[in-house]
């Protein structure tokens, strides 16, 4: 009952004068205004009693029922009750916690105190994203449509079909030897026959199943594709404790796991590709938001490499997350990846460039450059490489990828590249202002990088941008050419009196990297011009004769020398890569079409989010 129809009656209960006003005054007050107490009838009586009774019970309910009633209660009722004493020594307790982490917290520095507080509130962003999502757990439904070219013809000509069948044969070899002696471990070491491991990935494992993915799948080792999409379902895991390296993971791992769900539809990669993305947005937990180097992805605690200079993070490293980062957003829904990745690109376009060109070390902290080194190989290599790709990656949209790409490109050619006296072009490398003329093996992917750009150069420039890429094409073809194994070193000089050739001992090794071998692939799919399948056969040939062993395909430590001295690496890059590129250059253009997928640095085909598919978007965040 509403209390204000209970007040008229109490008005009369109490007599005159108590509660006067209109609740004496009402038509039906006449009889009782001249009669006391005693007067009551007994229905009268009865009723009274039981609004009385009603009223008692709702001030109780109100007490026991309002929020935070109980704790009153029990504050007010029973506090010198037997639970006191347990509850003062919870309070003391209490107290000496908040005491122990104001001492520690003042322990700090400001900055580690700025950076504990930006944790927590991304931890309680993280917990309140995840709690709204717990009503409907897993990712947004999606329909799975396999983009064009994820198959392709067989090759029409005999010969290239038997060459692209021993590439394939190599790459069972490398496979099935990881299977034997090393399953499961990162990588394999085919002179001793065991698992290796490297520390890029803390102690995630399997890196070569899920580099392999897209490998298995294009080649189409079905056996081999389905034992490793249930090694990933089954034993894949991303909660441990472990520093890795936010590149290398996401290159390796993200990218492999985007690639295997967009060329098989298969959920699970989908799925784990998407996990492991939420676990390294803690890197991003910086003061301008460039990421850190190093994260342990259950602690959510980044760091820097502890070589870079002023504690820098790596051009490279932060620069080669792009394409992956805005695939994540397109498949999980959660724009957060994009965001974190184009909030990069805003810091760098604010900064200023030394003579246009951007230095390998950026401070995550004060977002200032660190030593004025410029390379476009190691360091630096993959930034670039990222800029012309967003920019195809999002058909053409991504405006400032492009103009970055191309202004880039046009420093570079200005303060970088010059030409050796035997008429070789080579990429030099920029140390305040000195050049330092080296090229290493890495700097050699610009050749594919150059060419593959020539299309969104200004018209007049097409052609030129094609060229370059040749001319870089045929200098590290010569820095293979002349070494006694013909697979190229680790870095060759144009000075002393020596072009393209190393001259120092530790830069006479060859990892089975990739980079020479995929500028021959997109030279190849560009101009058509049959040397390039046939540098890519010469390639062929060094592996086999100098890098199989019987237990895989092993690194070389010098590439100058009669006699091999095996390195006991089968890097997973190898047969992401390096086979992966050489199959391509013997396949028809059909397989892996660049109009609809761009390479990631590991060479793991990601689709171009084509404006018309309603994924315009993505391609603009
Ligand atoms: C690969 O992991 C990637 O290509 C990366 O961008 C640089 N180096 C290795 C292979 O050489």
């Amino acid at each position: 009952m509403p209390a204000a129809s209970l007040l008229p009656l109490f008005g009369s209960a109490a007599g005159p004068g108590t509660l006067g006003g209109p609740a004496g005054s009402g038509a039906g007050g006449g009889g009782r205004k001249a009669a006391g107490p005693g007067a009551f009838r007994l229905t009268e009586k009865f009723v009274l009693l039981l609004v009385f009774s009603a009223f008692i019970t709702l001030c109780f309910g109100a007490i026991f029922f309002l929020p935070d009633s109980s704790k009153l209660l029990s504050g007010v009722f029973f506090h010198s009750a037997a639970g006191g004493a347990g509850s003062l020594e919870r309070i003391r307790a209490d107290h000496e916690r908040a005491l122990r982490e104001a001492k520690e917290t003042l322990q700090k520095l400001p900055e580690e105190i700025r950076r504990d507080i930006r944790q927590d509130k991304e931890k309680l962003l993280q917990d309140a994203r995840g709690r709204k999502e717990a009503g409907a757990p897993g990712l947004p439904q999606r329909l799975f449509r396999q983009p064009v070219g994820a198959v392709g013809q067989e090759p029409a000509d005999p010969d290239v079909r038997q060459r692209r069948e021993k590439i394939k044969e190599m790459m069972k070899h490398a496979w099935d030897n990881y299977k034997r002696y090393a399953w499961g471990l990162n990588e394999l070491k085919p002179i001793s026959k065991q698992g290796h491991s490297s520390n890029l990935f803390g102690n995630i494992q399997g890196a070569t199943i899920v580099d392999a993915l897209d490998t298995l799948y294009i080649m189409e080792m079905k056996e081999e594709f389905k034992e490793a999409k249930e090694w990933v379902e089954k034993n894949l895991d991303f909660n441990v404790n472990a520093e890795i390296s936010v590149f290398e993971v996401n290159i390796r791992f993200v990218g492999g796991l985007l690639s295997a769900y967009y060329l098989s539809g298969e959920e699970v990669f989908r799925k784990k590709a998407v996990e492991l993305g939420e676990k390294l947005l803690p890197a991003f937990n910086t003061p301008t938001g460039i990421p850190w180097a190093l994260l342990n992805i259950k602690s959510g605690i980044g760091r820097n490499w502890p070589w870079a200079s002023g504690g820098s993070s790596i051009l490279a490293e932060f620069g080669t997350l792009h394409l992956e980062f805005v695939h994540l957003s397109h498949l999980s829904g959660n724009p957060v990846f994009a965001e974190k990745v184009m909030n990069i690109r805003k810091v760098l376009s604010r900064l200023d460039k030394p003579e246009g060109l951007y230095p390998n070390y950026l401070n995550p902290s004060s977002g200032q450059w660190g030593q004025h080194h410029v390379s476009i190989g190691g360091l630096g290599d993959s930034f670039y490489e990222y800029l012309l790709k967003a920019w195809l990656m999002s058909d053409k949209t991504d405006e400032d990828g492009k103009k970055m790409y191309y202004d880039a490109v046009q420093a570079i050619e200005t303060h970088l590249i010059r030409k050796s006296s035997g008429g070789l072009t080579y990429i030099a490398e920029w140390k305040g202002g000195l050049l330092e003329h080296k090229m290493g093996h890495l700097t050699c992917f610009a050749g594919g990088m150059f060419a593959l750009g020539a299309d969104g150069a200004p018209s007049d420039k097409t052609g030129h941008h094609i060229e370059l890429g040749a001319k870089i094409a045929r200098t590290c073809h010569e820095s293979y050419d002349r070494t006694r194994m013909k697979l190229g070193p680790e870095a060759f000089r144009f000075d002393g009196g020596v072009e393209a050739i190393a001259t120092r001992q530790n830069e006479k090794y060859y990892i089975l990297r990739p980079e020479v071998i995929e500028t021959y692939m997109y030279m190849w799919r560009l101009t058509h011009d049959p040397k390039y399948r046939e540098w890519g056969w010469e390639a062929v040939e060094a592996l086999e004769k100098h890098c199989r062993v019987d237990g895989g395909y092993s690194g070389i430590r010098d590439v100058y020398n009669n006699h091999e001295s095996h390195d006991d690496v089968q890097q997973s890059f190898f047969l992401s890569e390096t086979l992966k590129y050489l199959y391509l250059l013997f396949s028809e253009d059909d397989l892996l079409p660049f109009e609809h997928w761009v390479f990631n640095t590991e060479a793991h085909p990601l689709p171009v989010l084509h404006k018309d598919d309603g994924n315009k978007e993505e391609n603009q965040k």
